[in-house]
């Protein structure tokens, strides 16, 4: 039975193909900077979005034609898993993510929403060790369910924190058990609608002691995934505590939390916070903590998370770029495509065009960011606009040889200050070029 009209495997044909069903950048086997090109990438297929989401929008019902909809309850859920396995096969993607609420229907009781669980699960396991695909990560949906109207780890009703960690209890086993490499905390409940009801400095506490108590779990059953928080800065809340890159990292610190954390960046949820997605991957890298991303894209006429799939060439080759410059790469993480077709893109195959659209517009990101490290470019340019640090005063204060008194005494002599253009709309245009040419 095939829910994608029996599609056949997606291969490269290069940029000059007209082929819709067929790669023109994303070559898995090109080898760029000393790795292939699937080995830099690591691309998922989010399960939410694939084979979870419908179409649906606050105004107006399910759109998307889908075989498996056919189905409800438990063998809706175990159709969900033989498309995703199908598709997974189609697009030679490795990897996938999901939600604990994405695979499996929810039970009157926990006990058999966990029973549950454990079928899909097992159902997956057998599809990977048939297919080799592999659980990039997984995660716990703590935003869907209304009893999570005031938060999970950081409710008001100790009750539901403990169900919460029930829930990521149960996670942390089914990651174990499928070999998940990372495992992600989205909070998507966790902020506030306002301060007139929140007590900010005990909901902060129980989130940090939330986490501590999952690190303390995931030792203690020997699960080794590497942990991912998911910055967003509103939607559903108004404010979320994981508000971006930096007030994420500053909280993760303040609680001795950095050791066990690395930060999942989303492209959308970067815009929403008022910075671009090269902006949050740089200030995690900077500080050593950019794990993995989502990859997607906003709609600069939007204000929300439109979670588009990515084709904008530019954001993906200073994505890469970034990526490139991170010790190690993408590490343990990928690149997860938190990313749904449009509601009016409804059929089946729009999903194989969606993904193909996606895998090119990052493989083409690499090829230029490859290029763009390759010529030393942003290297030329910044050892040019920072000279001043490589000698005299500048060289003092880097080494920490300078101090007020003597940057007055330098200052008094009252040379003439210089300053040099920073050439911006030039290095616009040669990363234009190198789009264009390389
Ligand atoms: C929501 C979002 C989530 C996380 C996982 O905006 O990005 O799907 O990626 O919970
Ligand atoms: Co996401």
């Amino acid at each position: 039975m095939s829910y994608f009209a029996n599609t056949p495997v997606i291969r490269y044909e290069g940029r000059g193909s007209d082929n819709p069903l067929a790669f023109k950048f994303y070559n898995p086997d090109e080898v760029v900077l000393g790795k292939t090109m699937r080995e830099h990438l690591r691309f998922a297929v989010a399960y939410w979005h694939a084979f979870t989401g419908t179409g649906s929008d606050p105004f107006g019902g399910a759109t998307n034609v889908r075989g498996w909809d056919r189905y409800s309850g438990m063998d809706l859920a175990k159709a969900r898993v033989e498309a995703c396995f199908e598709l997974l096969h189609i697009l030679d993607v490795d990897y996938f993510c999901f939600h604990d609420r994405d695979i499996a229907p929810e039970g009157d009781t926990l006990q058999e929403t966990n029973a549950n669980l454990d079928v899909i699960v097992g159902q997956i396991e057998e599809h990977m060790k048939a297919t080799g695909k592999k659980l990039l990560w997984n995660t716990a949906n703590m935003f869907t369910n209304p009893r999570f109207v005031h938060g999970a780890a950081t409710t008001s009703n100790a009750d539901v924190f403990a169900y919460a960690a029930a829930q990521v209890k149960k996670a942390l086993e089914h990651g174990k058990r499928l070999g998940a490499e990372n495992y992600v905390f989205w909070g998507g409940r966790e902020g506030y609608e306002s301060l007139l009801n929140t007590d900010l400095g005990l909901e902060l506490d129980n989130l940090a002691r939330f986490l501590h108590m999952a690190v303390d779990y995931a030792k203690e059953i020997g699960f080794d995934a590497q942990f991912l928080i998911e910055p967003k800065p509103k939607e559903p809340s108004k404010h979320q505590y994981d508000f971006d890159a930096a007030t994420t990292l500053a909280f993760l610190h303040k609680y001795s939390l950095l050791p066990h954390f690395k930060l999942n960046i989303e492209a959308n949820h970067a815009t929403l916070a008022g910075h671009t997605f090269e902006h949050e991957l740089r200030v995690s890298r900077i500080n050593g903590v950019l794990g993995s991303i989502d990859a997607n894209q906003g709609d600069l006429l939007l204000g929300w998370d439109t979670d588009e799939f990515p084709t904008d060439l530019y954001s993906t080759t200073l994505a890469m770029y970034e990526i490139l410059l991170n010790e190690g790469g993408i590490g343990r993480g990928g690149v997860n495509f938190d990313a749904k077709v449009r509601r009016a893109s409804f059929e089946p195959v729009d999903l194989v065009h969606a993904h193909i659209a996606g895998m090119d517009a990052f493989a083409r990101g690499l090829q230029v960011a490859a290029k763009l490290i390759e010529d030393r470019v942003f290297d030329g340019i910044l050892e040019t606009r920072y000279g001043s640090f490589q000698s005299g005063i500048g060289a003092d204060i880097v080494a920490g040889r300078a101090s007020f008194r003597t940057l007055e005494a330098y200052a008094l002599e009252n040379k003439p200050i210089v300053n040099a253009s920073g050439r911006l709309e030039h290095i616009k245009a040669i990363v234009n070029q190198y789009i264009s040419n390389v």
